[in-house]
């Protein structure tokens, strides 16, 4: 209809992506079939240039349509909106899980109690996220947040025991939220004693790493749908130790100023 054609026209027909490895791409790809939006690319880049490409839009509120989730604080800093998946293709609510090798239990049971009990909310990334999103390193922003939230931290160390400079090896990829956390979970470690090493890779090979062992943990799995396919790929191959975090959601984002609310309004 005409709405749509001018939505697509005025967006060229793009959907602005990111990293090629990250699940919200393989599901913006059955999107793209399921809703037959034949006309549509879907442009990869990473997280930062997404962000960097919605900020520039929305300064001059111009139409833009992102690959997007929550938590992020994009959605603290602009006034966005999930446009409606009414063929479910996104798939409902999610978790963060923390996933670790095998043998982790055997081999550091310090920093396996700390990662099995690592729990925290979408309002405490958020509070990461923000900081390191108004200038501060990962690090620094990582360190306040355990500063002020030493309760919560408690519960994540309770029973275990310092250790010193045993290393331990976090993966990760730069999405915002996943900075945001592994950075957390880096400094309590090393409060207690760890020598940490952060590996920053592509969604892939951070499964990779956990499922062979080159790494020891990564408490960026997004499951059951996000990261589903990596998750069968390694079956077997590494331990799942439960939501970290609960309530995700994946999906196309747009600015609030845009007249389309659903995907079937982009055909
Ligand atoms: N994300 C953020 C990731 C998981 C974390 C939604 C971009 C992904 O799509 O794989």
């Amino acid at each position: 209809d005409e709405k749509a054609s001018s939505v697509g026209e005025s967006v060229d027909y793009k959907i602005t992506g990111i990293d090629p490895g990250a699940g919200v791409m393989k599901a913006t790809e059955k999107v793209v079939k399921e809703y037959e939006l034949n006309d549509w690319e879907i442009v990869e880049g990473s997280g930062a240039a997404m962000t960097a490409a919605l900020k520039k839009a929305y300064d001059k509120e111009e139409p833009i349509i992102v690959t997007g989730w929550i938590p992020h604080w994009k959605f603290s800093k602009f006034d966005l909106k999930f446009l409606e998946d009414p063929k479910g293709v996104y798939g409902e609510e999610e978790n963060i899980h923390t996933i670790a090798r095998k043998d982790l239990k055997k081999d550091l049971p310090e920093a396996y109690k700390v990662l099995d009990q690592f729990n925290w909310t979408s309002d405490d990334m958020g509070e990461v996220m923000v900081k390191i999103e108004d200038g501060m390193k990962p690090d620094k922003a990582a360190e306040q947040w355990i500063k002020d939230n030493k309760n919560l931290v408690q519960k994540w160390t309770k029973g275990v025991k310092e250790v010193k400079g045993k290393k331990v090896e976090l993966a990760y990829v730069a999405w915002a939220s996943e900075i945001a956390s592994t950075n957390v979970l880096a400094k309590v470690l090393e409060d207690l004693g760890f020598k940490v090493t952060l590996n920053q890779v592509e969604a892939g090979p951070m499964w990779t790493a956990v499922a062979d062992g080159s790494v020891d943990a990564s408490v960026a799995a997004w499951l059951p749908v996000t990261h589903e396919d990596y998750a069968k790929k390694f079956d077997g191959k590494f331990e799942d130790l439960g939501a970290n975090l609960e309530g995700t959601k994946i999906g196309l984002v747009v600015p609030s100023y845009m007249d389309i609310n659903s995907i079937e309004d982009l055909k």
